[in-house]
């Protein structure tokens, strides 16, 4: 199959699975154009079979805000006719699902087979939003099949949409080979001897609560020796930043930015932390867990699909930064069981969220789609 993706190029997990998901799809001999603003942050170019299609968005001074939408429209029809694609799948509702649908609309009466996989915020936020409610409704709609990362975000986009079609879900997977508990030279190097490493990864924005981070190390450090390792950058990066200088806990919390290869860091930590108030999926906490790093977090949205309270990390109500630092170092301090935690978060992982079965999902429905063409 040609198959053509768009997504969301930046550090989001959108952008990762559809990355990770274009890779494994040239592995099993599909060609795969990626098709996006800029050059998604882990994707392989030198890969066979992967080829990247730049969208760029002239200005023009009339333009206040320039067309993205369309340029990326434009640029769909031009790689679908040039290269002869069978299908789109876009990752992340808007604008993606509404300029797939006008370039095959202007590609007319040539097919172009449309996937839209839903991610989070596009259902839950920009989707509600009145403004944009109805053309995300018309994107789910005008698509070939629709699919959702969780049930909990099936259900919201029911709620939400009241769609006229079937919303499928294909969860977010992990590669085990890639996701390991293995990394020993990163793991001497971050981890100063006899303190536990706590971590966290996200875009720093509010729905990451990356205050409760801080407040959930401060507490959890006052039983444990600890370290936190805060990596990935945003809009409450100077406030969380802040925070931990007024606590005084400043000297044992690194914030590293943004940084790629992040399954070499990710084993180090003995405690991934991610506190979000909504989370559709939580692909870091997947990436943590086939890490054998239990999680610690809220129970909202679709992460009590990836996380088992009590088997592979724990998660409370919104808010609970005291039940989550008691869970965290009750776990630590008691070997045995961390290690059982442990083992059980890999195995987790890698029975329900393996790449290899997960990836062929997509196969079968692209092939579908196209058969039902
Ligand atoms: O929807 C977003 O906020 C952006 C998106 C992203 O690009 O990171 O995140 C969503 O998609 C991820 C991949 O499927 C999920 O792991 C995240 O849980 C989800 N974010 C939210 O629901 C807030």
């Amino acid at each position: 199959m040609k198959i053509g993706i768009t997504c969301y190029p930046t550090f989001g997990g959108s952008g990762v699975v559809a990355t990770e998901l274009g890779h494994e799809l040239a592995r099993r001999g599909h060609d795969v154009h990626f098709i996006t603003y800029a050059m998604p942050s882990r994707l392989n170019v030198f890969a066979e079979r992967v080829t990247y299609h730049e969208v760029s968005v002239p200005s023009y001074p009339l333009f206040q805000y320039a067309p993205y939408d369309l340029a990326l429209a434009t640029r769909m029809g031009d790689v679908a006719t040039h290269v002869g694609l069978d299908l789109i799948h876009v990752h992340y509702a808007l604008p993606h699902a509404i300029s797939a649908h006008l370039a095959r609309e202007m590609l007319a009466p040539r097919r172009l087979a449309l996937v839209t996989t839903l991610h989070g915020t596009d259902v839950t936020i920009v989707g509600q939003d009145r403004s944009y409610l109805p053309i995300t409704r018309f994107g789910i709609e005008k698509s070939d099949a629709v699919t959702a990362v969780s049930e909990h975000l099936k259900r919201v986009t029911i709620e939400v949409f009241q769609p006229r079609r079937e919303i499928e879900v294909v969860p977010n997977f992990i590669d085990p080979g890639r996701w390991t508990p293995e990394s020993p030279d990163l793991a001497c190097r971050l981890v100063p001897a006899g303190r536990k490493v706590l971590l966290h990864v996200s875009n720093f924005r509010p729905v990451k609560r990356v205050l409760d981070v801080v407040e959930i190390f401060d507490r959890l450090r006052q039983r444990v020796p600890a370290t936190l390792v805060m990596i990935g950058d945003g809009p409450d990066r100077p406030a969380a930043e802040a925070l931990c200088r007024e606590k005084g806990i400043a000297p044992y919390v690194s914030f590293l930015g943004n940084m790629p290869a992040l399954e070499a860091v990710m084993p180090a930590a003995d405690l991934y932390l991610l506190p979000s108030d909504s989370e559709s999926f939580g692909l870091s906490a997947l990436e943590a867990q086939a890490c054998g790093v239990p999680v610690l977090g809220y129970a909202v949205g679709g992460l009590p699909e990836v996380v088992a309270h009590g088997e592979t990390g724990f998660l409370r109500g919104v808010g609970d930064v005291a039940g989550l630092a008691e869970d965290g170092a009750s776990l630590v301090l008691d070997p045995p069981r961390y290690e059982a935690m442990a083992r059980a978060s890999r195995e987790r992982a890698i029975r329900l969220f393996d790449a290899d079965p997960i990836v062929s999902l997509y196969v079968a429905l692209y092939e579908r789609v196209l058969a039902a063409a």
